[in-house]
């Protein structure tokens, strides 16, 4: 038997946390033959509903659930962990200033990114999901210099799943057969869904779906509006917001990153941009990705028109702002 994965999820107690679990537990992420122990970090004031998660955890007795550590101690959360997903941070409330919620979440993933530095498993993979995502894994890295920047992503899994729910429905066809939609950037509402090389499976071989679509008004106008803003539709539907899709994609980040992305699928993950397609280098910015032996590589070499190219510089422009805020809150 497979020694067990200790996953790391913190924000445990939240909306996010509640569906992510079970997921992990039952072997969504890491496979139906790994073993699991989970670490679930949150902070004092949840800690009582922490336990309850923990309570339910054990009630579900799920086979592949090796232990739960369920605690408000960070270092005792981050301890030999070989994934960490992070879903805990201070939300946007109404009437904060942009600056004060990022000084919050800097201050949280600066002192997180020592924890996991000093305690984390050698190799420990993670998972940004608690918004602001691209720039709190940037804060990460910046203050974990130990871990491999290679190993620090944000999700914009969700906004790719997303995209291929969207054309999916518009054509009418299974989302299983549609793939290599692109997130480019930032997860925020200047993400640029991109569809320029989706294909759909055929009886022989694949369609694009531009083709298919056949509409580029549709594909440039309103495609692009529901998938940027479709994070607000459910907040307005469920007045709570998206979890357990939310959920769903952190599972499907880390099982593609570490078991790899099927032989000619890309998917989309925040990463360290090292310049490719003209990105700032130094910005944790989205781009199709595949993944092998528990690395991902940015696909290159795909080709970039002019309206694709305004909007990749658009929220470039915009992740390069969040960074110089993030910054200032430093000092
Ligand atoms: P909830 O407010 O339900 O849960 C957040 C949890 O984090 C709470 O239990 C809170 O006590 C805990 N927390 C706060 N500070 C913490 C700290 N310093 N250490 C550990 N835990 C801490 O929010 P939920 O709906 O679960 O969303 C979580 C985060 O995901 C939010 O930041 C949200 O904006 C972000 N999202 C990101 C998405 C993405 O695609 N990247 C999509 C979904 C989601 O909106």
């Amino acid at each position: 038997a497979k020694d067990p994965v200790r996953v790391l999820v913190t924000g445990a107690a939240g909306q996010i946390g509640y569906a992510l679990v079970p997921m992990i537990a039952r072997g969504v992420m890491l496979g139906p033959d790994q073993p699991v122990i989970l670490h679930l970090l949150d902070i004092p004031p949840a800690a009582e509903a922490l336990n309850g998660v923990k309570m339910e955890l054990i009630d579900a007795a799920f086979p592949l659930l090796k232990g739960v550590v369920a605690t408000t101690d960070v270092i005792e959360a981050c301890t030999g962990v070989n994934i960490a997903v992070m879903v805990g941070g201070f939300p946007r409330k109404e009437g904060m200033e942009r600056k004060d919620v990022m000084s919050k979440n800097v201050s949280i993933y600066k002192s997180q990114a020592s924890a996991l530095e000093q305690h984390a498993a050698a190799g420990c993979k993670v998972l940004v999901v608690a918004n602001p995502a691209n720039t709190n894994a940037l804060i990460l890295k910046e203050f974990a210099p130990s871990i491999p920047e290679k190993n620090i992503t944000c999700l914009t899994r969700l906004d790719h799943n997303r995209a291929l729910g969207q054309i999916s429905e518009r054509l009418n066809v299974q989302v299983s057969d549609v793939k290599n939609v692109i997130i480019w950037g930032n997860h925020s509402s200047t993400q640029y869904p991109d569809v320029s090389h989706a294909t759909v499976k055929a009886q022989h071989g694949e369609n694009h779906v531009r083709e298919l679509v056949a509409d580029d008004e549709w594909l440039r106008g309103e495609f692009i509006t529901t998938v940027q803003q479709r994070g607000a539709a459910i907040i307005k539907a469920r007045k709570l917001s998206s979890a357990l899709s939310a959920a769903s994609s952190a599972c499907d980040h880390i099982r593609d990153w570490v078991l790899g992305t099927p032989e000619g699928t890309w998917v989309s993950m925040g990463v360290y941009s090292d310049g490719s397609y003209n990105v700032p280098a130094g910005l944790i910015y989205s781009f199709p990705v595949t993944c092998r032996d528990g690395e991902w590589s940015i696909v290159q070499g795909l080709s970039i028109d002019e309206f694709s190219r305004k909007k990749l510089d658009a929220t470039a422009q915009e992740l390069s702002e969040e960074k110089a805020l993030a910054y200032s809150c430093l000092s």
